[in-house]
């Protein structure tokens, strides 16, 4: 991909130097306590249109309101318009357009491979994040729209593990409240929510944005309260007969079955247009944080000690293995090489290599014998039958001289 080489991500943006994390290193530097922090991964994930985006700026102006700037990264190739200046922006490396006419893909498929080109050089990227982590205290990541892109890829994937083994994340899954009313489609968003969760296992945040449109006060209601979920089913779900639509059971149903998930939801309200509710959108990420440190980190542990053991097994099985094949292979050279001798190392294959040498000796020698009888008895009938002829001339060569020097025991002459 040569759009791809050639904007390669071996360095560091020049955004950021100039951007943010410029005075986040002077904040570095003028304080000691900073240099030991260490910054928690906001990922922002979310529908299509639910404001991820709009959510990055507010956080990030936010951020800078309180001196302490983030670390932005941006692994949407196809915003056309971004409001804040991130330090890494994957439209720097690859283009998503570029990548639609060489793979001859539509935009979701363009987008897809984008990101699978640039999770290719994501050890990279996260050296950068880890190299300026000590100095900021949020790292902000904005995700392409088509949710499942990030959600269900490879790459989405991992992109997130790599993120969140080495530092502490969480996920912010971004809805558009107003767009969340209906309950079908408020269901719908938390089936969404809830398989983002137990795919990823990372801490988790419930963010409804737009309350400046809606307030979410009747989904915080839902959440905790079935029979308000219920009588609002029963309100909005009904078809034109008055009848319990499908949906409508399956959508009660479901609300039981998620009653475990919302249990233990965090969920805030913001505006990412007038910047309400940042207050409690941060204590969600502080919360948040811990439980990464309590319930995630250690999981992580004790998964990463697990494919460690596996990984050794697994080490110790494939040099067995190869010993093994090692020691046939030599057993079965050496048999070629000296089929009479005696193995070194193997006692067993000692005695068989013996027994098979034996095999061999007395069949070759029987038949060596078997040769020797026979010319035996030609040269005993030859020289019955020459007992009358008289002495060939010395020299005389062909079969009468061989004949003849065969009878006073000389070696055989060489043919002529
Ligand atoms: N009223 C209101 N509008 C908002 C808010 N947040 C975002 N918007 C609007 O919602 C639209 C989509 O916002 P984006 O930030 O582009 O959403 P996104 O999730 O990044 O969109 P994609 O990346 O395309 O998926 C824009 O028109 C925003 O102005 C909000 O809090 N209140
Ligand atoms: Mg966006």
């Amino acid at each position: 991909m040569t759009d791809f080489e050639h904007h390669g991500i071996m360095a560091e943006p020049s955004s950021t130097d100039a951007g943010p994390s410029a005075s986040s290193s002077q904040n570095a530097s003028t304080s000691t306590d900073q240099a030991e922090k260490t910054p928690v991964v906001i990922l922002c994930i979310g529908m299509a249109g639910s404001g991820k985006t709009t959510l990055m700026q507010r956080l990030n102006s936010h951020l800078h309101s309180r001196n302490t700037p983030p670390y932005i990264l941006n692994l949407d190739p196809a915003v056309s318009h971004m409001p804040y200046s991130a330090n890494i922006d994957i439209r720097d490396t690859v283009d998503y357009k570029e990548v639609m006419k060489q793979y001859n893909l539509g935009p979701n498929g363009g987008i897809l491979t984008a990101l699978n080109l640039f999770t290719t050089k994501f050890d990279q990227v996260l050296a950068f994040v880890e190299k300026r982590a000590a100095s900021v205290d949020y790292v902000l990541v904005d995700t392409p729209g088509q949710i499942e892109i990030f959600t269900w890829s490879a790459s989405g994937s991992i992109i997130t593990d790599a993120i969140a083994s080495s530092l502490p994340t969480v996920v912010a899954y971004i809805i558009d409240t107003p767009r969340t009313t209906a309950p079908a489609t408020f269901m719908s968003n938390m089936l969404y929510a809830c398989s983002i969760l137990y795919k990823t296992r990372l801490p988790f945040i419930l963010v409804f944005n737009k309350i400046d449109v809606e307030p979410h006060d009747f989904a915080i209601e839902w959440m905790h309260d079935f029979q308000a979920y219920q009588a609002a089913l029963d309100e909005k779900g009904r078809d034109e007969q008055g009848e319990m639509a499908y949906t409508s059971s399956l959508m009660s149903s479901m609300s039981l079955v998620l009653d475990e998930f919302y249990n233990n939801l965090r969920a805030v309200g913001v505006s990412a247009m007038t910047g309400e509710g940042m207050k409690d959108f941060f204590s969600a990420v502080e919360e948040a944080k811990k439980e990464y440190e309590t319930d995630y980190k250690p999981e992580l542990a004790r998964l990463a000690e697990e494919r460690k053991a596996k990984a050794e097994e697994e080490k110790k099985n494939q040099l067995e293995k190869v010993m093994r094949d090692m020691t046939m292979s030599e057993g079965a050279a050496s048999r070629r090489k000296n089929p009479f001798g005696p193995h070194p190392r193997n006692e067993r294959e000692d005695r068989y290599l013996d027994d098979e040498g034996d095999d061999i000796d007395s069949e070759e020698e029987r038949e060596i014998q078997r040769q020797m009888e026979e010319e035996e008895e030609m040269e005993h009938a030859e020289d019955l039958d020459a007992g009358d002829m008289a002495e060939p001339e010395p020299g005389a060569g062909g079969v009468a001289g061989v004949q003849s020097q065969s009878r006073t025991g000389m070696s055989w002459p060489t043919p002529r």
